[in-house]
């Protein structure tokens, strides 16, 4: 039989778009005509035999049956098959980055931590934020919770701090945990909806458990969408222990506090930003540092005694319970940098294996029921997504100082000990690793006793009174949003009786924000309210710490402006905008009707990021549009540019205009423009106007 057929062999349109799209490579041509890539090592097995052809597989003839004896074939295919290790249960869609932690205050007085010993002590650190319903492949703008999770490579042991954006938690005892995750995950039956509380099983849940109230409030709350992982603020949720090196101990709460201040998006840009682009957290972060922008976190601590702790409202081993900022002041202890990201996701990202129990001497548990379970969770489970006890060994999960001990074996044991002493007590000369009575880790001793029941103390039943406190810290603007969640949320419960019983919580929390609700799911009346199990606490003072927008950052560094252009603008006064913007530590992107660009009066090409339907002004903090009298009028004729104009207007972005731009608002049914939609036309206007744009948002007109 003769040989007609190339096995492999690129269409035309194939090799076009390759040549096109990437020219540096060389594309495959079938495999007597292949190509090495410049440069390039030399390609080998897993066992290290050198790789003749990577593109066809060992044939008896060119048009005959495959051959098993193809080791490198079968081990090429068996690895692929293998890619796939089993996703996190929960935080399934988390983004990791690489920097560090250095101690700027010490503080040898309220812990023996020898990171914290010294200001200027500085360790490598790792750290994967995350939502928490969603799979492994679900868009980043989900309402939801997102994890904050921090490993620090201290020289006494890894160090992780597994928190939350939002300081407080649903539950209070872990046995309740597999029960909450089943509630928002999607339904068994169905398998949707995918990263979402809008549905009946995750209402029904909460509407049953009164405790979830308080976190409810902020899930709810904008801080359910960040804008960015940049700009939130993390917390180590639970009360710790510090303890110092007389063993005197003091209770302490984590904060991770954001120098580049805090921002969420509207409720219909995240709907929207899901669709225009998934991954826009993690874009934002890689992008943010790959450009050398490091974001930048203050790392704070409440510090109290039992003293405090007696007197406090609230139970300080209930997660479901802050320590409102006004009552204990968060005191600046380090700064953590993210200044590199991963070479590889997987490796890291996907490898890294956070556990509340790594702790170090120093830092201690309390007997908080959610820590305490989550102690036991965390080991469990890395031991069936990494395969094995060994996951220590992979290099994100290993600790930067020395290390020894006899754990052997097991799965990918990579470090075994040297030697013949495995046992301990031994009396080899070189026998091993000693415990260390001085500095090695010691529990605080706290005296223990009680009846051993199935029990949860009193104080935890309070669980409206922090959420009313929450939500009447809020400016009238995140109320309304609040509200508008609550509404959302419940409307796509299928059960009316699921409805009711979650709105009939609200009046404990605050009689307008339930009636707005019950108006806004169309309820003649207002369904009878839930008794509360202790008596809702009166008076307790409001707290600013707690809104968004009353610590906004009042600069635009860090944020984006997308800057609409047509052909025929003045390419003078875009590169005074773009520097302005530059100078104020932002970041612009291009958007033209084509990707190609347009030209500027001056007859200078300007290469565009985005296609305008690739570029919705939801994927910016603010925006410029600069358009001649032609392009205005083009752009008026484009579906995507007038939504690019229309939502920006309608998220309350800061607009600047220049040129004849006004005629595209104007054609999106914008009419009447406001203070926040800002005339540029030389140099002083663009300065101005991103100064302007610190505010972030124009709140007065969707007030
Ligand atoms: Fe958890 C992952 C944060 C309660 C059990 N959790 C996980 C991650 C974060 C948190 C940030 C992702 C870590 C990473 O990026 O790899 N979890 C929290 C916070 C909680 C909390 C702030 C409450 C204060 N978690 C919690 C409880 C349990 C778990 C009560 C079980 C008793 N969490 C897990 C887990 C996960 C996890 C199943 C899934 C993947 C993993 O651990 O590594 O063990």
């Amino acid at each position: 039989m003769t040989d007609k057929t190339p096995s492999f062999r690129p269409s035309i349109e194939t090799q076009k778009t390759n040549q096109t799209a990437k020219r540096a490579e060389t594309v495959g041509q079938g495999g007597e005509t292949h190509q090495h890539a410049q440069g390039g090592p030399r390609m080998t097995t897993a066992q290290g035999v050198p790789v003749s052809d990577n593109q066809n597989t060992l044939k008896a003839g060119a048009r005959g049956p495959a051959l098993l004896e193809d080791f490198q074939f079968r081990e090429k295919m068996f690895h692929f098959d293998h890619e796939r290790i089993p996703e996190r249960v929960v935080h399934a869609r988390g983004y990791g980055a690489r920097g560090y932690f250095e101690t700027t205050d010490a503080i040898p007085e309220l812990t023996s931590a020898h990171l914290l010993q010294e200001k200027g002590r500085k360790v490598p650190a790792f750290v994967r934020f995350s939502t928490v319903a969603g799979n492994k492949g679900s868009m980043d703008l989900a309402r939801d919770a997102r994890g904050f999770a921090v490993k620090l490579y201290t020289e006494e042991g890894n160090w992780d701090i597994v928190g939350n954006n939002i300081p407080v938690f649903f539950i209070q005892d872990a046995m309740k945990f597999p029960d909450l995750v089943h509630s928002v995950k999607e339904a068994p039956d169905r398998a949707f909806p995918q990263a979402q509380s809008a549905h009946d099983n995750f209402w029904d849940f909460i509407s049953l458990m009164p405790e979830a109230m308080h976190m409810v409030m902020w899930t709810m709350s904008d801080r359910g969408i960040p804008r960015s992982f940049r700009f939130m603020e993390g917390f180590g949720v639970h009360t710790f222990r510090f303890v110092n090196a007389d063993g005197k101990s003091h209770f302490v709460k984590f904060h991770w506090k954001p120098k580049q201040g805090l921002q969420s998006v509207l409720w219909d840009e995240a709907v929207k930003i899901n669709g225009a682009d998934p991954d826009y957290h993690r874009r934002d972060l890689w992008n943010a540092i790959q450009a050398g922008d490091f974001p930048e976190w203050e790392l704070g601590v409440q510090v109290f005694d039992d003293e405090f702790a007696d007197k406090f409202d609230f139970d300080v081993l209930d997660a479901t319970k802050l320590i409102p900022e006004e009552d204990v002041p968060v005191r600046i202890i380090g700064r953590l940098v993210l200044d590199s990201v991963v070479d590889n996701f997987f490796a890291e990202t996907e490898q890294v294996a956070f556990c509340t129990q790594n702790i170090v001497p120093g830092i201690d548990f309390t007997n908080d029921p959610l820590l305490q379970g989550r102690n036991f969770s965390y080991l469990d489970t890395q031991i069936k997504r990494l395969g094995g006890p060994n996951f220590t060994h992979i290099p994100v999960n290993a600790p930067k100082c020395p290390y020894a001990h006899f754990q052997q074996d097991g799965h990918m044991a990579m470090h075994n000990p040297a030697g013949r002493a495995n046992y301990e007590p031994n009396s080899w000369k070189d026998g091993g690793p000693r415990a260390d009575q001085d500095a090695g880790f010691k529990s605080y001793p706290e005296e223990v006793e009680g009846e051993k029941r199935k029990v949860r103390a009193e104080l935890f039943a309070d669980h409206y009174s922090q959420a009313r406190q929450f939500y009447e810290s809020q400016t009238k603007v995140e109320q309304g949003h609040i509200a508008d969640a609550l509404i959302f949320e419940l409307s796509k419960c299928e059960v009316l009786e699921i409805r009711e019983r979650v709105v009939a919580h609200l009046p404990n929390i605050d009689a307008d924000l339930a009636q707005a609700v019950a108006d806004g799911l169309g309820f003649d009346t207002l369904p009878k309210a839930q008794t509360p199990r202790r008596k809702v606490v009166e008076g307790l003072k409001t707290s600013d710490a707690l809104s968004i927008l009353k610590n906004g950052p009042n600069s635009f560094q860090g944020r984006k402006l997308g800057i609409l252009l047509t052909d025929g603008i003045d390419g003078d006064l875009l590169s005074a905008l773009q520097e302005a913007v530059k100078d104020a530590g932002g970041m612009t992107e291009i958007i033209a009707p084509t990707i190609g660009g347009i030209k500027t009066s001056q007859g200078e090409r300007v290469p565009a990021d985005q296609k305008i339907d690739g570029g919705p002004s939801v994927l910016y903090d603010a925006v410029a549009v600069m358009a001649s009298a032609e392009g205005a009028k083009k752009l008026s004729a484009m579906h995507p540019a007038k939504g690019f104009a229309a939502d920006a207007f309608a998220h309350a972005k800061y607009i600047a205009l220049a040129g004849d731009a006004k005629d595209l608002f104007s054609a999106a049914g914008v009419d009447k423009l406001d203070d926040g939609v800002i005339e540029i036309s030389k140099s002083d206007d663009c300065a101005d106007f991103v100064k302007t744009c610190g505010a972030l948002r124009f709140w007065d007109r969707v007030q």
